[in-house]
């Protein structure tokens, strides 16, 4: 068996279904060979983007496994790999390579040293033999610890030589671990003496499917929940106790527990405080649970760590609630608590009111959103975002139902990056509605895939808003926007859709949204992508986290 077909064959024992493929490699006939069904997108990007999400969609149960060519393939996959590696999704890259034989000259693109910072781990294989052991290893790292693309190349020539004996491959488990049982004591006592305690969720939850224990760890301590951008649809928000999810923009429950707790749980979370991350204010007390040690005392410092994996770290901490409390321990009430996050959580939906309901022209972003919302059964879709106004005024106002019923990115924010992840989580789940927000300038970066969902009849629903602008650009570039009108951008992209073979409607009138957005779900049934374009205005309004969180008014 030649080292190439050995690949194909441990795939199969994988349970490998799809290879995200883009040409030239020979990967894609081998595995087409083998039955497993090559997808071809329109950029290296997109393809990426598209086992992205297909990875976050089944909690990494199914791999997102890309090939792309030698040289420009795998130099054009840098952005979708460093967008995979921010957001820590795991992903098995295996580009194809030059001569081993002749390695270590130059001349070729060598991706080792650029990917090396953007992977988990990066390899060559260097003989047919190594084949098993290398995969198997990577395996490894795509099951234990935080999640993050792994590549591995296969030189040309090592493709084509035979293994010396039969193959031999056994996939690895799932590894996770639990945390050290004197902090979990230690915080699940903090956390029933405190007055305010608020959770912190973080992507960690949903890669542990911990929703489950969450729930019941929050209802044990009666604490507000918070997530970040990747966490949302960790916990129901629709429960009493989920006070929304936060990144650049936030919702106004959320800010209010993070700016008046006294404790912040982090639970499967890193704590970056970039630009897209709720920010924890000075002076809180907190308990830090990540599955990664490299995370600790980064930007935030932690009073409490522990190590662990999210569900069996929350399990551990459910005993020791249960264990206090049955021992004398008593809760502290956190009625006032509540009912100031509940104020906070009434003036978000009295602020946002008017945008909602909106009939004014163009038609505004909030209404469009709103539209969509009533549409649809959220515990029967999936919705992303892109970057952009289109991020900030979703993440706090879309109320999301089931894990990963929300897929939300953003540790990096690369522009166009919502189609693909989109189209990889309908891959993931035929059976369920897929949407995804975008606007004009994020449409125009990958607009093209739209050709790859009509092909491979990936029946995605796309919401473009488009505004003509890059919304709230003009603060960032005054002069450039109103002498040189570089903010501005045109385009007809219902025609482009419809060019494409995507069925496509232009949105010009508020009242024409819901019949628009009813046919377009008509049409995603049949496996067929559909657009609607609402022409919008610019609408950069929204509860800014960072203003709210750390300054002085809500
Ligand atoms: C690859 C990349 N380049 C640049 C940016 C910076 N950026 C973020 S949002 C944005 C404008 C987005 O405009 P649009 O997609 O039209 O959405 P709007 O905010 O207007 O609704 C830009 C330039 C980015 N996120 N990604
Ligand atoms: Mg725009």
């Amino acid at each position: 068996m030649k080292a190439l077909e050995a690949v194909v064959e441990i795939l199969k024992l994988e349970g490998v279904e799809l290879l995200f493929g883009y040409p030239m490699n020979n990967l894609i006939e081998a595995a087409a060979v083998g039955g497993i069904r090559p997808i071809i997108a329109r950029t290296e990007k997109s393809l990426i983007n598209m086992a992205d999400g297909y990875s976050r969609a089944t909690n990494g149960r199914k791999i997102g496994v890309i090939t792309v060519q030698a040289g420009p393939g795998i130099e054009n996959a840098f952005g979708g790999i460093a967008q995979a590696f921010a957001d820590g999704t795991p992903l098995l890259v295996l580009p194809g390579g030059g001569e081993m034989s002749k390695h270590g000259l130059g001349g070729e693109f060598d991706p080792m040293p650029s990917f090396r910072h953007i992977t988990k781990w990066s390899a060559r294989i260097p003989s047919p033999d190594r084949v098993p052991v290398m995969l198997r290893h990577a395996f490894a790292q795509l099951r234990s610890g935080r999640p993050g693309p792994v590549m591995l190349e296969l030189p040309r020539d090592v493709a084509a030589i035979d293994l010396s004996g039969p193959l031999n491959y056994t996939p690895p488990a799932f590894v996770r671990s639990g945390g050290d049982p004197e902090p979990v004591r230690d915080a699940a006592k903090l956390l029933i003496g405190a007055n305010r305690p608020v959770i912190h969720v973080g992507h960690g939850v949903l890669w542990s499917e911990a929703t489950g224990e969450l729930r019941e760890l929050a209802e044990l301590l009666d604490a507000p929940v918070v997530t970040t951008i990747a966490g949302k649809s960790a916990f129901p928000e629709t429960h009493r106790l989920s006070a929304g999810a936060g990144g650049l923009s936030i919702a106004h429950a959320a800010a209010w527990a993070l700016r008046d707790c006294d404790v912040v749980f982090g639970i499967g979370c890193s704590f970056a405080q970039g630009s897209f991350s709720p920010p924890i204010p000075p002076g809180k007390t907190v308990i830090h649970a990540t599955n990664d040690p490299a995370d600790l005392d980064r930007h935030v410092e932690a009073d409490l760590a522990i190590v662990g994996d999210a569900r069996i770290v929350l399990r551990q901490l459910i005993e020791a609630v249960h264990a206090l409390l049955s021992s004398g321990h008593v809760r502290a009430s956190r009625d006032a608590f509540h009912s100031a996050i509940e104020e906070a959580r009434q003036k978000g939906v009295a602020d946002r009111h008017d945008q909602n309901t909106a009939s004014t022209l163009p038609i505004n972003p909030y209404r469009v959103i709103s539209e969509v919302m009533r549409a649809v059964n959220p515990d029967e879709t999936i919705v992303t975002h892109d970057s952009g106004n289109p991020r900030d005024q979703v993440l706090p106002n879309w109320v999301s139902t089931s894990p990963r019923g929300y897929l939300g990115w953003g540790k990096s924010t690369q522009l166009g990056t919502g189609l693909g992840i989109i189209m990889g989580a309908k891959l993931a789940h035929p059976e369920k509605l897929c949407i995804n927000f975008m606007g004009d300038l994020a449409f125009g970066t990958a607009a093209i895939e739209l050709e790859t969902a009509v092909r491979e009849r990936i029946g995605t629903l796309t919401i473009l808003l488009n505004n003509s602008v890059m919304g709230g650009y003009t603060a960032y570039m005054p002069t450039a926007s109103s002498t040189y009108r570089s903010n501005r951008l045109s385009g007809d992209y219902t025609a482009v859709a419809r060019g494409l073979g995507a069925h496509a409607e232009r949105v010009e009138q508020p009242g024409d949204l819901a019949g628009a957005i009813a046919r377009a779900i008509q049409a995603t049934l049949g496996g067929r992508p559909a657009l609607i374009e609402a022409i919008t205005k610019e609408e950069p309004v929204f509860l800014r986290a960072r203003d709210a969180v750390l300054g002085a008014s809500h």
